[in-house]
């Protein structure tokens, strides 16, 4: 339900967070900046020392090859999931699929996502739809655009909704629109005590879904 956003650069520092709030996270995403900062080798070591599945936050968008290409070495690193945007069209998100599991960009959380990609939010759902991707990201910031993206998506297809914390959203309004996994990154590590930050979330989580 929780999915950790390790967006630190230090290998040493990600393996930390990562074993300290493990009890209380679903799966972890790597995103660039831990990739540059402690090579893709972390990947597989996060997922060695946790057991959680990786999700490879590299938002792909290029034409079917090169997609390909990366998202081959990706999957080989340790990847369970790559995160790659639709708006580059089905061939491009196809050849990525071709290979492994995918979650695929619907909306943005950041305001500028209303300039470009929100607009197009319908056609990204026709894709997922028709292509049937693990997931989708729909904005966390926007409890509305969840209730709608869940509306209009295929059941079965997860929603995870990024920007829960720093960026402004709240946990609670994204679950109860429709997200299946919050993922959250500063909240959790950057927080003084990460640990106790993930156990406070996740008691949160766990009573609104029980309730
Ligand atoms: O729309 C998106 N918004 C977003 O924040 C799609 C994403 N993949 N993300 C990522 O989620 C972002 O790059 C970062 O890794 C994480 C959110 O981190 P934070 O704002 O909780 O620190």
């Amino acid at each position: 339900m929780i999915v950790l956003a390790l967006d630190v650069y230090e290998r040493e520092r990600a393996l930390r967070i990562a074993e300290d709030v493990r009890e209380y996270i679903s799966m972890i995403k790597v995103n660039w900046p831990l990739i540059l900062g402690s090579g893709i080798g972390i990947i597989r070591e996060l997922k060695e020392r946790t057991g959680l599945p990786m999700i490879a936050d590299l938002k792909l968008a290029d034409i079917p090859n090169t997609n390909r290409l990366v998202a081959k070495k990706v999957f080989e690193a340790g990847a369970d999931y790559i995160i790659v945007h639709g708006f580059v069209g089905r061939d491009s998100v196809r050849a990525i699929m071709e290979l492994g599991e995918i979650i695929m960009v619907v909306e943005m959380s950041h305001p500028g996502a209303e300039e470009f990609i929100q607009p197009v939010a319908d056609k990204l759902i026709e894709i997922a739809n028709e292509i049937e991707p693990f997931g989708v990201i729909a904005p966390g910031t926007r409890p509305e655009r969840v209730r709608y993206i869940r509306k209009m998506l295929k059941k079965g297809i997860k929603i995870f909704t990024p920007g829960i914390g720093a960026q402004g959203g709240s946990a609670r309004k994204a679950l109860e629109a429709g997200a299946d996994y919050i993922i959250v990154g500063r909240r959790i590590y950057g927080a003084e005590d990460p640990r106790r930050a993930a156990e406070e979330l996740y008691k949160e989580v766990r009573a609104w879904s029980s309730g």
